[in-house]
């Protein structure tokens, strides 16, 4: 094949080589015309039958939706072509021929249930609007990485194969490490921690968690994307600070990146970055304010965990993110440092999302003695965590951090209704492929 051009970039007058998919074929009888598409759009070929070579024609017109042709041919200008060009073509060569039964309408005419659309994901991200999701994801990873390089940190990758959970001991997936048992990881926590007490002190890492969920709900996985910060000589007011300028540099990059794909999902004209400055609601005043909504048909406690109707409850009061502060030390998990002047208060913070949570973090007990009884206290055998306990007695700093779910984020982001959009080949109870 020639060298190949993108059909946003056929201008008239010059003659190209355009290659994609073969997205309608329209027969008019003496004209006809093939819409092909590619990654940057699409782009109208032209067939006026009686005047150009039969076997071209064939070829042309005979080829079934969405097999891969390339076409070489003259660009001109013709305003009543969908992009105001069409190419005349000189020769069209298949590629790759698709079956005339597709699982998949790609062109969008007919919808497809979420669980076709996953079983068939390379069909189902031909659509602009599919697409247009995972090139806003990326360009989140993109500014995500800038904004924590503004603000001083190192991209870390800690190891996925694990010896011991650090998020409950019923999520974990358990698997064979040459006849010993170990497990997927569940958050880089215990490392991203012993970082911040070597000389890199403030680390970022984007990588998967493995979490074995029992229930399927459209907010969780099997398999997510955490955004982890971890800096020594910070509180959890610093660590929140840093969290509220990396999700805003998160909706700043898309907005200034991605203006074709925010009209390709409609929202070009409502999307907008959250203003700095999120509320910090402490968890006592949380409670109370769901409990004033009257939305609950149980009141809520001291202690207890937010049910999702609760954060629905408070989303829609506050109407934009927010910060769920000073939780109660018992729901949190034993790295999270409690309050100073009140061990029944943790220095443990929510972001939320009006729709859910986006975020868990906090400040740490890097004191090693606290460590150890925070470890006894949740039943945990501090022994099995001695690679990460022991480095506390050798010069660890106070520090902070948190971990943002990026499905999430995605997924509030473009107010898509189920987690599983916002990834590729998403792993759930029902789900191992693709
Ligand atoms: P936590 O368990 O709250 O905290 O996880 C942090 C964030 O990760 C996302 N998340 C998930 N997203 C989709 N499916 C799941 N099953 C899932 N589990 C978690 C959520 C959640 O808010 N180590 C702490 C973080 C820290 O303190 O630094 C942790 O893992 O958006």
């Amino acid at each position: 094949m020639e060298s190949r051009s993108y059909t946003a970039d056929a201008t008239p007058g010059e003659t190209v080589t355009v290659a994609g998919w073969v997205h309608e074929v329209r027969d008019l009888g003496g004209i006809a015309f093939v819409i092909l598409r590619d990654t940057t759009g699409k782009i109208q070929i032209k067939f006026e039958k009686d005047e150009m070579d039969e076997d071209l024609v064939e070829t042309g017109l005979g080829v079934h939706r969405e097999s891969v042709i390339a076409v070489t041919g003259a660009v001109e200008e013709e305003e009543r072509a969908p992009t105001g060009v069409e190419i005349t073509p000189e020769s069209v060569e298949v590629l790759a021929d698709a079956d005339p039964e597709l699982p998949l309408d790609p062109s969008g005419k007919v919808d497809a249930e979420l669980p076709t659309r996953l079983d068939n994901r390379t069909l189902d991200l031909r659509k602009s609007e599919v697409q247009a999701i995972f090139e806003i994801r990326a360009e989140m990873f993109r500014s995500i990485r800038e904004a924590f390089r503004d603000v001083g940190c190192t991209e870390i990758n800690t190891p996925k194969i694990v010896a011991t959970g650090t998020e409950g001991g019923t999520e974990l997936f358990p698997i064979t490490y040459f006849g010993e048992e170990a497990f997927m990881n569940q958050s880089p926590q215990l490392f991203k921690q012993l970082m911040v007490g070597s000389g890199l002190e403030r680390v970022f890492e984007i990588g998967p968690i493995f979490r074995a969920e029992e229930h399927n709900t459209p907010r969780h996985l099997n398999e997510a994307t955490s955004i982890d910060f971890e800096s020594a000589f910070t509180d959890a007011e610093g660590a929140m600070d840093v969290c509220e300028e990396i999700v805003i540099a998160a909706y700043e990059g898309v907005a200034e990146n991605c203006e074709a794909e925010l009209e390709a999902l409609g929202m070009a004209d409502e999307f907008e970055a959250p203003e700095a400055g999120f509320e910090r609601i402490p968890y006592e005043e949380a409670i109370d304010r769901i409990n004033a909504t009257g939305e609950l048909d149980e009141m809520l406690g001291w202690g207890d965990d937010l049910p999702t109707e609760a954060e629905r409850a408070l989303g829609e009061e506050v109407g934009e993110h927010y910060f769920i502060t000073e939780w109660p030390s018992e729901i949190k998990p034993f790295y999270i440092k409690d309050n100073d002047d009140d061990e029944t208060l943790s220095t443990g913070f929510d972001l939320m999302h009006p729709r859910l949570e986006l975020v868990s973090g906090g400040q740490r007990e890097h004191r090693h003695e606290r460590l150890i009884e925070g470890f006894e206290q949740q039943g945990l055998e501090p022994e099995a965590f001695e690679y990460y306990t022991k480095m506390f007695r050798y010069g660890m700093p106070p520090h902070a951090g948190w971990g943002l779910g990026a499905e999430r984020l995605v997924m509030t982001m473009l107010g898509l209704d189920n987690i599983r959009e916002a990834v590729l080949f998403p792993r759930d109870r029902q789900r191992l492929s693709p």
